[in-house]
């Protein structure tokens, strides 16, 4: 098994009652209309049929002979849905399914309805999903819809096929090919994006080329859009807001100026005579050098606004990011977005989605959430996480990300009602947002398993999973993926959901315990690298941990930079006591002491020790587990997460002992006793240099 497969691996049925019922069902299977997607569902149910139970399905021309699994939409299925059911269907959404029993005339048959036929197929996976997993009953009745409208992947994909952060080969899109060759994998990958839910990707870099507007591309991203339109899945394309300069012959991209407005409004219409379902644009601007309208000295509502108003007519969404810091640090990075965009509340369209990171730095293997998140009121906010591991071990570690998804999920706001949560402000509960958004950055590439990493795929399907219900727990969407993926093993479930569940804490003991951030390798971000200074302060390590021989720590309180005052006074006066703030995120906002007492009684210096010293011990008990499941597991898969996972004990033993060396020289105190001697000494780790590390961007 070479993972190309991902979770849609169906399995022989070794449970001979489930296996009769689905046998008996696939027997005679009736669609009630007619729908490029029931076409997409009647090959899913061929290739599973013939997987799990080695026959082909037999599809019924007539609705009532022989049937036994009728599939349509609530108003093809109107004769046969008692009216109360259409009504409890209706409210489901034009994304949500029901599945169950159906009397009629004597006879019961098993039912797949939604609004759409889309809504069919999601249905369709959910029931293959419960098949696959054991969890199937045809007696009761399932229904679900999903809690945010938009479950996006962006992909930062350019246009010569080099990925930013991608760490699984080039990118899918392959645009020299297109608009004649159709690669088979367009297909599996809409495919595998409709099996959880995902509706909508950015095809393209959010460090954008203003190409992909011109005529050319579009006749490109129009194959793709029509492949992904029976999926279910919207295309968007990402907006350089100097384009009406590189591609429309202007000389200003000055959002006020008419022949600007003019120029997007051209282009738009343009984009929906080719693709008339176009999802819309994400933009980027006045961030790490890309153009915007600060250059006109305009704020981020007017250059927003001008593509927004260019979509609208046509429905379409524009999405734009809340990641910018300005070129001139005079802030905290941690605090620009909140200054650029407080103001701002109320100001976008109606059509815009302001698309935020996690955290407010940059996609660290742990931030506190964005405090964007309740602090704007009149303004939709999207969620941005990063599912390819930039900074959380690349493609060579195993790190489940959904615990992190679902802590910042669940973080308490206080904003806007005291007992809002960051999934409230999202899906709309806590802040009446009717347009939701749940944005990932793609790790998907040309390598055969997709995702570089096994272990890759279990994020792109967590992410699925979440932007569908972020109310879901870390530990159910693994097990999920853990069936999916490698059958029914109760003690290989067991230790490998145990695996998961550990790594992502395991990974910030070894990187960035106790709320160290951003010291990692210069640019590409692989590997430990806190010595790093000079060039611009806020992408090296020394803005960040601030270590002296005093102590350790970003000051944002009151004393320092006061970014914890932009949360709620509930969170900034708990936070602002570093005996009160929870100890992931004490160096986040603290500088302390290197005695400084923790809650284990121990010092902070031999706390950061004790820490990086416990990651390393997780990830060789992460292997150790591993190894033991050999006789459970597919020869390949175990072989390639065995050597991979003996790659992460040795960079998370590089990380601590790189770490420790270097942060030693400032605390100037012996290692506590538990932990190892590092192998080399400081030099050695600072001479490591990896000019071949992936995510190098020429640009930087
Ligand atoms: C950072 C990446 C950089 C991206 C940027 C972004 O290092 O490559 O361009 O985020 O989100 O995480 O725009």
């Amino acid at each position: 098994k070479d993972g190309y497969e991902l979770w849609l691996d169906y399995r022989p049925l070794e449970n001979a009652n489930l296996k009769t019922e689905v046998d008996r069902l696939f027997s005679g299977v009736f669609f009630f209309g007619q729908s490029p997607t029931y076409e997409i569902i009647r090959k899913e149910l061929e290739i599973s049929s013939q997987q799990m139970i080695e026959k082909a399905p037999v599809f019924s021309m007539e609705r009532l002979a022989k049937t036994q699994v009728w599939m349509g939409t609530r108003e093809e299925l109107s004769q046969v849905l008692g009216l109360d059911q259409q009504v409890q269907i209706r409210e489901l959404g034009e994304d949500g399914y029901w599945r169950g029993p159906i009397d009629f005339q004597g006879k019961t048959y098993y039912a797949i309805v939604g609004n759409r036929p889309v809504g069919v197929l999601y249905g369709v996976f959910d029931w293959l999903k419960s098949i696959q997993t054991e969890t199937f009953n045809p007696k009761t009745e399932k229904s679900d819809s999903p809690k945010v409208k938009l479950r996006m992947l962006n992909h930062w994909d350019n246009l010569d096929r080099t990925v930013e952060r991608g760490y699984a080969g080039f990118s899918i899109w392959d645009w020299h090919k297109l608009p004649g060759y159709i690669d088979p994998r367009y297909i599996d990958y809409a495919r595998a994006n409709a099996s959880l839910g995902i509706n909508a990707v950015s095809l393209t870099n959010v460090n954008a080329n203003a190409r992909i507007l011109t005529t050319d591309f579009m006749k490109k991203a129009k194959v793709l859009a029509d492949l992904f339109r029976p999926y279910g899945i919207k295309v968007f394309l990402t907006a350089r807001f100097s384009a009406p300069m590189e591609i429309g012959g202007l000389k200003t991209a000055d959002p006020l100026d008419p022949a600007v407005s003019e120029f997007w409004k051209k282009k738009t219409d343009e984009m929906y005579s080719f693709i008339p379902d176009f999802g819309g644009y994400l933009v980027k601007a006045n961030s790490e050098g890309q153009p915007g309208p600060h250059e006109y000295q305009r704020n981020h509502a007017e250059g927003a606004n001008v593509l927004a108003d260019a979509l609208a007519p046509h429905g379409g969404i524009l999405i734009w990011r809340a990641f910018v810091y300005s070129h001139e640090i005079d802030e905290d990075r941690h605090k620009q977005a909140n200054l650029e965009f407080e103001p701002l509340d109320g100001k976008f369209r109606d059509n815009v989605i302001i698309q935020v990171k996690n955290g407010a730095i940059d996609f660290m293997p742990r931030e506190p959430f964005h405090p964007l998140f309740g602090a704007v009121k009149n303004t939709n906010l999207g969620m941005e996480f990063q599912i390819t591991q930039e900074y959380l071990g690349q493609a060579t570690q195993l790190v489940y990300l959904a615990p992190m998804w679902e802590e910042v999920l669940r973080s308490q706001t206080y904003r806007p009602t005291p007992n809002s949560t960051v999934a409230g402000i999202i899906d709309g509960t806590d802040s009446g947002q009717k347009l939701t958004l749940m944005a990932g950055v793609s790790n998907i590439g040309t390598d055969r398993n997709w995702t570089g990493h096994l272990f890759g795929q279990a994020n792109w399907f967590a992410f699925g999973r979440q932007a569908w219900d972020p109310y879901l727990t870390s530990a159910e969407v693994a097990e999920e993926w853990i069936k999916m993926t490698f059958g029914q093993k109760p003690e290989a479930l067991v230790k490998i959901k145990e695996i998961m569940l550990e790594s992502r804490e395991a990974a910030v003991n070894y990187m960035t315990p106790l709320g160290l951030h951003h010291i990692m390798g210069r640019s590409h971000h692989y590997g430990p690298a806190p010595w790093v200074e000079g060039g611009r302060a806020d992408w090296t390590s020394l803005y960040y941990h601030l270590a002296d021989s005093l102590g350790i720590g970003f000051d944002r309180t009151g004393s320092g930079s006061n970014a914890i005052a932009q949360y709620a006074p509930e969170i900034a006066k708990a936070w602002s006591d570093p005996n009160q703030i929870p100890e992931k995120y004490l160096l986040w906002f603290h500088h302390l002491p290197w005695d400084f007492k923790l809650k284990s009684g121990k010092t902070l210096w031999e706390g950061i020790g004790l820490h990086y010293d416990l990651g390393v011990k997780t990830a060789r008990k992460m292997e150790a587990d591993w190894k033991s499941l050999e006789a459970d597991l597919d020869s390949e898969q175990f072989d390639h997460v065995r050597q991979l996972l003996a790659i992460q004990v040795q960079e998370a033993e590089w990380w601590r002992n790189a770490c420790l060396l270097y942060f030693q020289t400032f605390a100037n105190r012996p290692f506590p006793a538990e932990i190892e001697k590092p192998e080399g000494d400081l030099e050695y780790y600072k001479s490591l240099d990896f000019p071949t590390a992936p995510g190098i961007r020429p640009r930087w």
